[in-house]
């Protein structure tokens, strides 16, 4: 028999999210007929908008002809669409040659380790996205989970906390580290600077490493002032990744498709080019996004298309609005919910996990527990705006009542 990968014994628990939907199916399956609501996991729920549909049945109708029929297409996507994001989403800050159109920025999450292999040094934000740690793990750039800590050794987590407006103290990040940063951030819905978006391109540069900018929630940043990309960001092109998606600004979540950028001006310490490893990786492990999928993207980014999903987006930022009223009138301190579609709320006097079963036992409504996305967000419970408006507002009539304070 063959030996496990030692690096995958030290994922100690389930997947964040495979956790959540562990316990929801637990409740559900005791307590039948409850109707839960989750305002948990960041999925959209509304139907995908009329361009998108209407490109994808053209698609599927040309897939049915002999003229319109395509099999395996370019690794890197269609040669159309990583010009539509090059144009639209970058406005020319970037060239299509170096956006790889793929299945979901969560699958580049875990392709991008491998250009930097198990003696890479990782620095995260804590809190963050748990595929950034765990996918790390995997790859071996880790040691053990250090339990009482919460923290894996070998792992730099640059704490984002209410005290440094969730922005992390660079000075901490060690030599030729490759950092993950994610704005507008999931989970505390904290969008960074034009200014503070420098001082980390900047930090990153002296200290010789690479950053690699999760941007999977660029679209809801409505504010003109605030950095949509790190690209934006003079020099950015010489140390910065950036890894985005369709998932949340086209409302499709599961259709899956998303991209990724490596600028040919990044390097590694020889002089390669960063961007070469990664299409040799991408061309070996990965066979291209769907057609239909890459059809939708190139409606998406379409005239139509991206007014109908500015909408959409609108109706999620007004869930946003209202949970986030709910829960300061109930008392809570909350942050985000405004150029993001998170809510990162501060539960004083219970664990993440128990107001995380409070909310699910008492409210029959799912949030996700803050201490899931690192040590620094124990104590927090993380509202995600991904709803109907019925079910928001369901959700908070519920919230009020659980929360209402005595006397009130
Ligand atoms: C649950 C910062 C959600 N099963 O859809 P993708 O792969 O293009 O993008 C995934 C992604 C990438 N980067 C960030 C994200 O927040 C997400 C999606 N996160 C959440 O609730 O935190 C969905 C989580 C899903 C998952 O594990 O990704």
């Amino acid at each position: 028999m063959l030996t496990r990968n030692p690096h995958l014994a030290r994922l100690k628990s389930r997947y964040l999210f495979s956790e959540i939907g562990r316990r929801r199916r637990e409740f559900a399956d005791a307590h039948p007929g409850v109707r839960v609501i989750s305002l948990g996991i960041g999925d959209t729920t509304e139907p995908l908008v009329a361009p998108i549909v209407a490109a994808v049945r053209e698609r599927a109708a040309a897939m049915g002809t002999r003229e319109g029929y395509a099999g395996y297409g370019d690794e890197q996507g269609l040669t159309a669409l990583r010009q539509k994001i090059a144009e639209v989403v970058y406005r020319g800050q970037v060239a299509p040659e170096e956006v790889f159109v793929s299945d979901g920025c969560k699958c580049d999450i875990g392709r991008l380790q491998l250009l930097f292999g198990p003696a890479a040094h990782l620095a995260v934000q804590d809190p963050s996205y748990p595929a950034y740690v765990d996918s790390a793990v995997i790859t071996g750039m880790t040691g053990d989970l250090i339990e009482a800590r919460g923290q894996f050794a070998g792992i730099t987590y640059l704490p984002c906390h209410a005290d440094n407006g969730f922005f992390p103290v660079l000075e901490a990040i060690p030599h030729r580290s490759l950092v993950y940063f994610c704005s507008p951030n999931n989970p505390t819905g904290a969008v960074a600077t034009r200014a503070q978006l420098t001082q980390l391109v900047t930090a990153v540069r002296e200290r010789r490493g690479v950053l690699v900018f999760d941007a999977a929630y660029s679209a809801f940043i409505r504010d003109e002032g605030l950095p949509r990309s790190i690209y934006e960001i003079p020099g950015a092109r010489e140390v910065a990744i950036e890894t985005s998606s369709f998932s949340k600004p086209a409302g499709f979540t599961g259709v899956r498709l998303g991209w990724t950028v490596v600028p040919r001006d990044l390097r590694y310490e020889d002089g390669a080019a960063v961007h070469d490893d990664f299409n040799r990786i991408v061309t070996t492990v990965f066979n291209g996004a769907s057609v239909f999928a890459q059809a939708a993207g190139l409606a998406a980014l379409g005239p139509d298309g991206l007014a109908a999903t500015r909408r959409q987006i609108d109706h999620y930022m007004g869930n946003a609005r209202l949970i986030r009223e709910t829960l300061e009138q109930a008392g809570f301190k909350v942050f985000g919910g405004v150029n993001a579609p998170y809510l990162w709320a501060r539960i004083p006097g219970k664990t993440s996990w128990e107001a995380f079963d409070e909310l699910l036992y008492q409210a029959h409504v799912v949030a996700t527990p803050g201490s899931g996305f690192g040590p620094a967000g124990e104590g927090y419970l993380r509202f995600s705006a991904f709803a109907h408006r019925e079910d928001v507002e369901e959700a908070i009539g519920r919230l009020r009542r659980v929360f209402a304070k005595p006397g009130s």
